[in-house]
This record gives structure tokens, sequence and C-alpha cells, in this order.
């Protein structure tokens, strides 16, 4: 006989902890599971050196209970992973979600059963439950990317991914590093890494966009201004586009409108004195107007080449794709690092990969093949973004039809929470809503309190199941990519696009635009669930 619940969470990250705290308050029963041995989602999983969030602590965090946002003291403008994670712990005591929560437990089956409307869910521990709804709270980047390069598991010496980072650290004092990889996680951890290290070794495959953090301990008086009126803070962050950032000195003017001369010597104040994503707030046409953008991106370029003492690495960190396509990173002292007699860059458009062997990396041309002896490899090399979490476990719905075969020509979605043919089941900052385009921490209180009215009318309604139409989720998967056509997203392989995984179908998963898509899933809750089923 299986237990029977109201709700199956799967993850107990910031998505899962609020979906216990939000459902058990509406009197249902819920069960959560996590793989980790405690919460924090992300936070628990990358403990690499100089892991940090790059939107500012008192945004980055909940904002459903007055009392905890009082409470908590942030100590830093972006809070590091350490800290986060405390502060994930301290939520979780606070409302006492552990007890609803088996951790070290890897949810291993969710099978639809059409006979008793439930969703029959097995783990790797034995628990077999018959729950009302599944809600995958698992995390946009949170299924590791492990390139299958060549002679990979040749290496003799110690490896790690920057997303699964053991818990004991990694000593690389006086070894030999090498950091595979020049997106986020890598362009934070080298500095630390080259500091730490005997010697560092960057590969890079495509170089990377990255503005000053200007990351500093928050004062007293910054700290009290925000708390002395955090609901209108909050009230004006979700009417940005990324549901963060309403002081960023956001200028509402095209580049062109602008004139290009205001705009550099605004941005050469931004780099300077301001830092963060605001750096790119000095026009509002940067991600919309190739022209705008290459303003931007020759700025950016040209910093690095007055910091970069080389000229010939110089000219390989800089990139040539558009810029904001990909994640913007924000760093601390990253191309500085380059100047260190102790680092060394491997530009690998010049050398590629030629395999990884017992002792390092062989790159280059069959002509100049040369091999870098290494004693750590630091796989920085991402996720399988938005979508590899839930085909991890491939939910089977209607019919059998699994996940995987659902999607098989990319994630069809509507509002990003739910699947045609997959009743009941909720995916929380699913592609297809703003998810990674935002302040995470909004986009999951707006899922949870979404799905918890969702579930709520359900009850109230003596009905059992919701889904949306099919032609609802077609539609919406095609208004996504029409928002998405119509900037510069789409212009370079990003994750955003499953570019960055092998055989990946192409199709733009985040949605641009939070305030836009709340009004949108509060007209559909308006007009009786509009493209939804619900029986
Ligand atoms: O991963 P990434 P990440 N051979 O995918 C390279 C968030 N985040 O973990 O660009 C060689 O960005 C790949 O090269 P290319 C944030 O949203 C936030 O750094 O595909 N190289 C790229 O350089 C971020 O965007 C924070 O050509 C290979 C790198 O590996 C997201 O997480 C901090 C390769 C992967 O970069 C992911 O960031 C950290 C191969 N086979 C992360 N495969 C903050 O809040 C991949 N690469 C600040």
């Amino acid at each position: 006989m299986r237990d029977q619940v109201d709700v199956v969470i799967v993850g107990a990250g910031f998505a899962g902890m609020y979906s216990i705290h939000r459902f058990r308050a509406a009197g249902l029963s819920v069960r959560c599971f996590d793989v980790a041995s405690d919460v924090g989602g992300t936070w628990y999983w990358n403990r690499y050196p100089g892991a940090r969030c790059d939107v500012p602590s008192l945004e980055y965090s909940y904002s459903f209970d007055a009392d905890l946002e009082q409470e908590w003291e942030w100590t830093e403008r972006y809070a590091g992973q350490p800290e986060i994670l405390r502060y994930a712990g301290h939520v979780a005591d606070r409302f006492d979600l552990r007890r609803d929560i088996t951790f070290e437990t890897r949810v291993t089956d969710v099978v639809w059963q059409d006979d008793d409307d439930r969703w029959h869910v097995d783990t790797s521990a034995g628990h077999t439950l018959a729950a009302r709804f599944v809600v995958m709270a698992t995390g946009c980047l949170s299924n590791a990317n492990r390139p299958n390069l060549p002679g990979v598991d040749d290496f003799a010496g110690e490896t790690a991914h920057t997303g699964n980072w053991p818990h004991e650290g990694v000593d690389v004092a006086g070894r030999r590093v090498g950091v595979i990889g020049t997106g986020s996680s890598a362009i934070q951890s080298i500095p630390i890494l080259a500091e730490a290290s005997g010697h560092l070794t960057v590969f890079q495959r495509t170089a990377t966009y990255s503005v000053p953090a200007l990351n500093r301990p928050l004062t007293d008086t910054e700290v009290a201004d925000i708390k002395g009126r955090y609901p209108t803070f909050r009230a004006a962050n979700r009417q940005q586009t990324g549901a963060f950032g309403s002081e960023n000195e956001r200028i509402d003017m095209a580049v062109a409108d602008r004139g290009v001369e205001t705009v550099v010597e605004d941005l050469e104040r931004r780099w300077n004195d301001v830092g963060g994503f605001a750096v790119l707030s000095a026009a509002n046409d940067f991600v919309l107007n190739g022209d705008s953008n290459e303003i931007a991106a020759g700025f950016v370029r040209d910093k690095i080449a007055s910091i970069v003492e080389d000229p010939d690495t110089a000219r390989k960190l800089q990139p040539e794709q558009v810029i904001g396509c990909k994640r913007l990173v924000l760093d601390t002292g990253y191309f500085e690092t380059y100047n260190r007699p102790d680092v060394d860059l491997v530009h690998l458009p010049d050398e590629p990969i030629r395999r990884i062997t017992a002792t390092g990396i062989e790159v280059g041309p069959d002509d100049a093949a040369r091999h870098v002896e290494l004693d750590v490899i630091v796989f920085a090399t991402g996720f399988d973004a938005m979508t590899g979490a839930l085909l991890a476990i491939d939910p089977v719905g209607r019919d059998g039809t699994p996940l995987s075969e659902a999607w098989a020509a990319g994630p069809t979605n509507y509002l990003g929470l739910q699947v045609p043919g997959f009743p009941n089941l909720f995916t929380i900052t699913g592609p297809g809503s703003p998810s990674v385009l935002t302040n995470m921490i909004m986009s999951i209180e707006q899922h949870v309190e979404w799905i918890d009215d969702a579930i709520r009318a359900l009850d109230a309604d003596g009905l059992r199941t919701i889904e949306p139409t099919a032609d609802s989720a077609e539609r919406w998967v095609g208004h996504v990519n029409a928002i998405a056509d119509f900037t510069l997203f789409p212009h370079c392989n990003s994750w955003y696009l499953g570019a960055n995984i092998p055989g990946k179908t192409r199709v733009f998963m985040p949605l641009l635009g939070f305030p836009d898509y709340v009004t949108e899933c509060n007209r559909v809750v308006a007009a009786d669930y509009d493209g939804f089923v619900r029986t």
C-alpha cells in the first residue's frame, strides 16, 4: 500500500522550501525529497571557491515573511555561498521545514495513474507514495554538464565539477590546476584558485564578457534604509524585467537617442563606481539593437585590453559575440588574474583539447600538439540547464508517455508551469517562465503562490485535476520564442538555448519580462484558468 500524500515536492532548494511552507499552510500534507543531506539546492552543491550570487543580497532573499526579512542580516552587497547556505538553514529552522524533508534520497520514478488520478512516486530509499500533486522544484542549473572529452577517465589526479564541489574542498596548494570553462563559475573561482594553487591553466572555448561586481560589505545605513521600506522596494523590483535592480539607475533611452559619447562616459562611471548588472543599464537597447550592443561590447573589450598586460592574452580574452546574449558575468579581479606569472590561458579555438591523459591535458593542432601537466582538473563546464534535472527523473504522464518523449522537439509547456499530458504536475521556474532571467527567489515565490492558488481553486470547485491544453502550450512556446527573437538573445550559443549540450534541441527556454508574465498568469486565473482543462 502506497503512502498517501497531497503533494510530493522534488528538491529542497529555495523553491522546495517555500513550497513546503506554503502548501502546509493550506492544510495539505507534503513530503519533500532531496539527494543532498540538507536544504539549499544550488547553494548546497556549488561550494567552489568564490561562489557568490550576482543578485544583491537584500534582493536575493524571500519576501513572503516580513519578520524574516527584518531579522536576517546580510553582510555583503553580493552574498557568498556560505552565507546564502546559512540563510537557507535559518529559514528551514525558523519554519520547521526539515520535518517534511527526506534527505539523501533520490526520486527515481514519477508515474501518473489515470485510474485514481494520482502520481505514483518511488525513491532510491524504497519509498512508495501516491500523491495528488507533484511539484518539481528541481532547479534550473542543477544537472552538471561534464563533457565527455577523450580520455576523461584516464586522469590520475583529482577532478572536481564546480556545480558539485566536494564538501571537504579541493587541496590546490602548490599544485598545478587546470580549469576548463570560462562561464560564471569559472570566472568567480579563477582568481581564488590562482592565488591558492601553485600554477593555474585556464582552458577557454569562448571568451566571456565580465564586468566588475564591486562587491563590498553592506553598511548599517543602507541595510536600515532598505529594511525601512522593504515592501515598496520589493514592489518596485517586481516591476523590473528581471524582478530586481529597481535602483540600478536604468536609463530609459536608446544609445542613439542618448548619444554614444554620453553612453560611453556613463559606462565608464558605472564600471568604476557602480558595478554589477547596472553597468549595462546605461541605455535600454543594448540587447535589442546590434549597433547599440557593439557600443557596450566594444567598451568591455577595450577594458580587457587595458587590464591584461600581454596583448596576445588580451586578444584571446576579448569576446566576439554580442554582449548580454550569454549571462553577463560579475567578477572580482578576473582579467587581472591573467597578469600573474603563474597563470596561463589556453585558447581552445587555436589549440583544441586533443585528449585528457593520466597527467594532464594534451592540446593543439596535429603539427603543434603539446601537453599541459596538471595535478587537478576543475570542470567549470556548466549545466544541462532548465530541462536536465526534469528529464533526469523523466516523469511518465497520461498514456504512459515519458516527459522525454513529450519534449523530444523541445520543452513544450504552458506558462512554464505545466506540460500537456502531465496533470497535477507543476514545474517551478520551468522552461517557458522568466526564471533564470530574473531574481530567482521572486520567480519562485510567484510560482509557488500560483500553484498554491490553483490547488486551492481545484479543491474549492470539487475538482481533481488540472493540465494545459496542447493548443495553449504550443501557443505559449511560440510566444516565448517570438519575444526572444525580438532581441539579440538568440544570437549566440548560450545555455538559454540549450546550445551548450550536444544534441539538445535548440529552443529559447526562459521568457523575457517578469511583469508581463505575472500579469498573464493572473489573467489566466481570472479567466477561470484559461488554457487549462480542469476535471
Ligand atoms: O556554466 P556556463 P557556469 N570544452 O555554461 C565551457 C549561473 N551562475 O557554471 O561558452 C571546453 O556559463 C563553456 O564554453 P562555451 C549563471 O546563470 C551564477 O559557469 O560553451 N569548454 C563555458 O565557458 C550562469 O550563467 C553565478 O564555449 C567547455 C563554460 O564551460 C550559470 O549558472 C555563479 C566545454 C560553462 O559556462 C552557469 O554558469 C555561477 C567543453 N566540452 C553560476 N563544455 C552567480 O550568481 C562547456 N565548456 C554569479
